[in-house]
């Protein structure tokens, strides 16, 4: 065989990686009606008025909570528009998104 001759390149890896989820987080603030988030949580998130009662109590007491985990793009879309839900009615309320671990 010639030096020319073409050999077989090593086999690339093509293992297709499951994209990672993202979490939308509620950010509590002093400003924002709790009866404004709830509606929020409930128009934007697709929650009963408990669920969206108990994830708004809990970013009151603890800061913060996490709303849902969606595909980055969902999640950011989300997030995006409940926030300015918030900046249209005059409030600082906040969503913000992160990759899950
Ligand atoms: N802390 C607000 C209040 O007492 C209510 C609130 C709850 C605001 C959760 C934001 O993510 C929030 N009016």
């Amino acid at each position: 065989m010639s030096d020319t001759a073409i050999k077989p390149r090593a086999k690339v890896e093509t293992k297709a990686e499951r994209p990672r989820l993202h979490k939308v987080i509620l950010h509590n603030d002093d400003y924002t009606p709790r009866e404004f988030v709830v509606t929020v949580l409930k128009t934007e998130f697709g929650m009963t008025e408990d669920q969206a009662h108990k994830v708004m109590i809990t970013a009151h007491r603890l800061g913060s909570c996490v709303v849902g985990v969606f595909a980055k793009d969902i999640a950011e879309t989300k997030a995006t528009r409940a926030t300015d839900a918030g900046r249209t009615a005059g409030f600082p309320l906040l969503f913000t998104t992160e990759p899950e671990e």
